[in-house]
């Protein structure tokens, strides 16, 4: 059967969790409109063993952080671990917001993908949004680069034309033995899972500048019979915004932990008790310790 690791990489916000999600049918990776929503590598997984012989394929789908100009050492990580996927894969899919005017940050992507030799897709995202013509001129501005196997207008929200990129994958993957068995959708361990949903919905709870610095680790996991007894520490950069974070007599941080709760219940198939701490870390971005304690730490070296 067809199997490989298909890297998902491209500027902040264009929707490549979103993609990530629809392309295996599952939420593996949190999508926010919060650019920088994504910090590491997530892996999904696509399996479909039926079908006629040779039709059969598994696919390993890595989402990366948007890459950015770094402001801070959990940036340089972000867009280390980005641009270090491009060698590791067997395919490359380029997200591009459709409707944004291509700007130095594409141009240095671009430059960076003309020289890596891992086949190429550009996927124009959010043509749900464009009008047809634009779309046309997007097309056209892609594939004279002359960088891409294949331009592929799509919309990671409602999935269109996702099958048609599928299938394009799927022809640049070599043979080969299924990485994980047929049932997994992720590797990741649930724990980060967790963590991830809780950031999610502080992301989406917190307006401005606190998102972006804003972690979680989680503290205590204690699985029972009856009910999963999670601890979390939710770890923001200053005391002002551990007081938003709370908010009036505690609301924000309870509407927070009620979402974040719902769905954690739904992962994991069993009540769960989610307690939630705020703590202040003053410049914990550029924080090594900190960093390296929240799993911010892996540089991917390129292949040689
Ligand atoms: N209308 C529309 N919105 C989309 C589409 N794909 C993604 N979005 C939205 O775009 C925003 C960003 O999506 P993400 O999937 O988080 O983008 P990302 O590229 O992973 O972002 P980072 O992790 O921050 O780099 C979210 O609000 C999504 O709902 C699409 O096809 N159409
Ligand atoms: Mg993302």
């Amino acid at each position: 059967m067809k199997t490989g690791f298909i890297g998902i990489v491209g500027r902040p916000n264009v929707g490549k969790s979103t993609l990530l999600n629809c392309l295996t049918g599952e939420k593996v990776a949190i999508a926010t409109d919060k650019p920088q929503t994504t910090r590491n590598r997530i892996r999904g997984i696509l399996t479909e063993e039926g079908g006629a012989p040779g039709e059969g394929f598994q696919m390993v789908f890595i989402d990366t952080p948007g890459i950015h100009k770094p402001r801070n050492k959990l940036g340089g990580f972000m867009t280390e671990t980005a641009l270090g996927t491009l060698n590791e894969v067997d395919a490359v899919v380029f997200v591009v917001d459709g409707g944004l005017s291509e700007g130095t940050g594409d141009r240095h992507i671009l430059n960076i993908l003309a020289e890596t030799g891992t086949p190429k897709i550009a996927a124009v995202n959010k043509i749900d949004l464009m009008p047809p013509d634009a779309f046309k001129a997007v097309f056209d501005e892609y594939s004279k680069l002359g960088i891409f196997a294949k331009v592929i207008g799509i919309s990671a929200k409602d999935g269109t034309n996702v099958g048609q990129l599928k299938e394009a994958l799927r022809g640049m993957l070599p043979e080969g033995d299924m990485f994980f068995p047929p049932d997994m959708f992720t590797d990741h361990p649930e724990r980060f899972i967790v963590s991830e949903i809780i950031r999610e919905k502080l992301l989406m709870y917190l307006d401005d500048e606190i998102p972006h610095g804003v972690a979680v680790e989680i503290e205590s996991y204690e699985e029972t019979p009856a009910l999963t007894k999670i601890g979390a520490v939710i770890i923001c950069e200053k005391k002002s915004h551990k007081g938003i974070i709370i908010g009036k007599q505690g609301r924000k941080l309870k509407g927070i932990g009620m979402s974040a709760r719902i769905e954690i219940e739904n992962l994991l198939g069993a009540k769960v008790f989610l307690e939630l701490w705020v703590k202040v870390k003053e410049n914990w971005r550029n924080n090594d310790f900190t960093l390296n304690n929240l799993g911010y730490n892996t540089v991917h070296k390129p292949k040689p």
